[in-house]
């Protein structure tokens, strides 16, 4: 008999431990919380500021069903928001036509070589949702350079430092064939090419088969990068948005070293499970405390709140080591 490729003995032998430990305040952000009405809150990118402040740059949905971003400030990461009284980046079709259908789901990564926070977001357009760029110093101005990947694409943000002298960039363009992460290099962040297949969707029932995308920016850890993306199963009632964990090289990120053959977390909780998309966990963001280790990671929920649940580097690579099949890239026709 054929073994698939993946082991399956290494399911059967894993023990579920959680990887990912909701916090007990959960949801921590919801649409009432905000200064002006809104209809819901999730999907937010997220950073620590100089002084320690936790950001979030969180997906604010309008009640025409238009998105912008607005920030939320808090000094211990969990309660105590100071939420912008207005948005804080809007949707400029005038001068960016893309963005006619709003602006969602920004990845943030602090970049030092620029002193300066890179913000990717998804504009939506008539010709679908593309990726769009932004610099800011404060969270209150912005310098915006347009869109960077025309759509269909999304998922994307930008590693922190150059690779070979070249910006990295991850995102998710769709095709009919299926929707799987690229990596494209750029020498100015508004030029891309060198684009490169970085994981692809599995297939038939597995949970990441047909979609997947990069949840929250790439975490460099000494073994590599490691990237929490998320599956989107199609099922008669609805899509399943789950999360997965691979590990990228260092100074080759388009391959991949280890990835986990089981999802790591999923919707469980009510607050996940019902909302204006049910069965939704979407993390955009995460910030790592001072033991190097911890993270938090902040996720949308159900398409209607914002929630945070920590998880540890440590273990995350040390489950990868356990229960990861290396990655196998499948020739360019199978595509
Ligand atoms: C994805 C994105 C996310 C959203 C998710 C579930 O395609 O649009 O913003 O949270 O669908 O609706």
């Amino acid at each position: 008999m054929t073994m698939p490729a993946e082991n399956p003995m290494t399911l059967l032998s894993t023990r579920f431990e959680p990887l990912l430990l909701r916090h007990p305040l959960n949801p921590i952000l919801t649409s009432k919380d905000w200064p002006y009405p809104i209809n819901s809150v999730f999907n937010a990118g997220a950073t620590l500021l100089a002084d320690g402040t936790t950001l979030l740059l969180c997906r604010v949905e309008d009640r025409r069903g238009l998105s912008h971003l607005c920030a939320a400030r808090s000094a211990n990461g969990v309660d105590g928001w100071q939420i912008d009284n207005e948005p804080t980046l809007m949707p400029n079709p005038k001068d960016f036509p893309e963005e006619i259908w709003g602006i969602e789901d920004p990845r943030i990564t602090f970049v030092p070589e620029l002193q300066q926070y890179v913000v990717t977001y998804t504009s939506y357009s008539r010709g679908g949702p593309g990726v769009s760029l932004a610099l800011t110093k404060d969270f209150r101005s912005f310098e915006r350079y347009g869109v960077i990947m025309p759509p269909d694409d999304k998922d994307s943000a930008l590693l922190p430092r150059r690779i070979n002298g070249y910006w990295a960039l991850i995102h998710r363009p769709a095709t009919n064939l299926g929707a799987h992460m690229w990596i494209s290099y750029s020498p100015d962040l508004r030029h891309w090419g060198r684009h490169r297949l970085m994981l692809e969707a599995r297939r038939g029932a597995w949970w990441d088969a047909n979609k997947i995308g990069m949840s929250p920016p790439p975490i460099e850890t000494s073994r590599g990068w490691l990237v929490l993306y998320h599956g989107v199963r199609h099922t008669p009632s609805g899509c399943l948005y789950r999360l997965g964990v691979a590990l990228f090289e260092l100074e080759n990120p388009e391959k991949c070293l280890l990835r986990g053959d089981s999802w790591i977390f999923g919707p469980e909780a009510e607050y996940e499970r019902r909302g204006d998309v049910d069965d939704v966990v979407f993390p955009c963001g995460y910030t790592t405390d001072a033991d190097g280790d911890t993270l938090n990671i902040y996720y949308g929920a159900a398409d209607c709140a914002i929630a945070l649940a920590r998880a540890s580097v440590r273990s995350l690579l040390s489950w990868l080591d356990a229960n990861a099949s290396c990655e196998r890239r499948q020739r360019a026709q199978d595509l």
